[in-house]
């Protein structure tokens, strides 16, 4: 059976999965979106994921067609139909069908996608040896113009740095806010070690609220690992013990080079490891 897709209450297809040219999420990348994983066929913080979706809704004024206990439903059902028991699901809400102009409330039949797959892992040296990662000479959105809070389906932002860190060699960027402050990676958070401290920026960096960010503190805390979430500059990236970055698709991964700058020794660290561990057990329990 092909791949079934959920688009507007049904299973389809996934080459009958399709929506309008005249959608506002195709015409001006309107509308929002969730990257999720599961494990052993139950999604991890699937609650969470839901809030941050609702939170983006409510941001840019798009009402979501469903219940949240509805959604819910429907990617569990949408994971069942596939039999996928360790996978990557992408929610989409987009704006619906419209006009060529920009009026949204011309947009009135929003459209609700949930996509399963198995996920496309980063290679298993990655997490062994560790990520050499560039800074992106592309800012951060400006949380005053487009909040990073809001997972919007325009990530040319992040598309744009994503580029840069290709051309330099590199599978992630570093990218800093208008500050010249450190916000995060394209499609994943950043935590450094230093001192025997964790720290991260906070969300007024103008960071997307990473669910494996939130679950990777709670998981510090538990170690006895003091948590800070403070401003870091490059600086303090470069001179750091240890960095990683942490994502649903990506999980915890190891940084051991910024801008040609070794990190610590060269290889990831001992809490980088400890966390990852943890990191794993959590999602086999959960
Ligand atoms: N920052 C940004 C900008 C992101 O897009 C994260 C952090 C991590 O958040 P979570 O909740 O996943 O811990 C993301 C994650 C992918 C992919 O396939 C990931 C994201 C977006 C698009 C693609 O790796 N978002």
């Amino acid at each position: 059976m092909p791949l079934q897709v959920y688009i507007n209450g049904q299973l389809v297809d996934k080459d009958k999965a399709n929506v309008s040219v005249f959608d506002h999420g195709f015409l001006f990348g309107d509308g929002i979106f969730e990257g999720m994983r599961s494990y052993g066929g139950k999604v991890f913080r699937l609650d969470e994921h839901l809030r941050r979706l609702w939170d983006s809704a409510k941001s840019i004024w798009l009402e979501i067609p469903i219940s949240r206990e509805e959604m819910a439903e429907a990617v569990n059902e949408t994971l069942k139909r596939n039999n996928i028991q360790d996978g990557y699901i992408r929610l989409i809400v987009t704006r619906g069908q419209g006009t060529l102009g920009l009026d949204a409330h011309l947009c009135t039949n929003p459209q609700v996608i949930i996509i399963t797959d198995h996920v496309a892992l980063y290679p298993a040296e990655y997490y062994e040896k560790g990520l050499e990662i560039v800074t992106a000479s592309t800012l951060r959105n400006n949380p005053a113009a487009l909040n990073p809070q809001i997972k919007s389906l325009n990530y040319l932002n992040n598309i744009q740095a994503k580029i840069e860190a290709h051309h330099a060699g590199c599978v992630e960027a570093l990218m800093l806010n208008q500050k010249g402050e450190v916000a995060e990676a394209t499609g994943d958070n950043i935590f450094v070690v230093i001192r025997r401290t964790l720290v991260t920026p906070p969300t007024d960096a103008g960071i997307l609220q990473g669910v494996t960010r939130g679950a990777v503190m709670e998981l510090a805390v538990e170690a006895g690992i003091p948590v800070r979430e403070a401003a870091l500059t490059r600086h303090d990236v470069y001179v750091a013990d240890e960095c990683f970055l942490t994502g649903s698709a990506a999980e915890v991964i190891p940084v051991v080079k910024v801008d040609d700058r070794v990190i610590g020794d060269g290889r990831p660290g001992p809490i980088t490891r400890d966390l990852l561990r943890r990191f794993h057990a959590l999602i086999r329990k959960s």
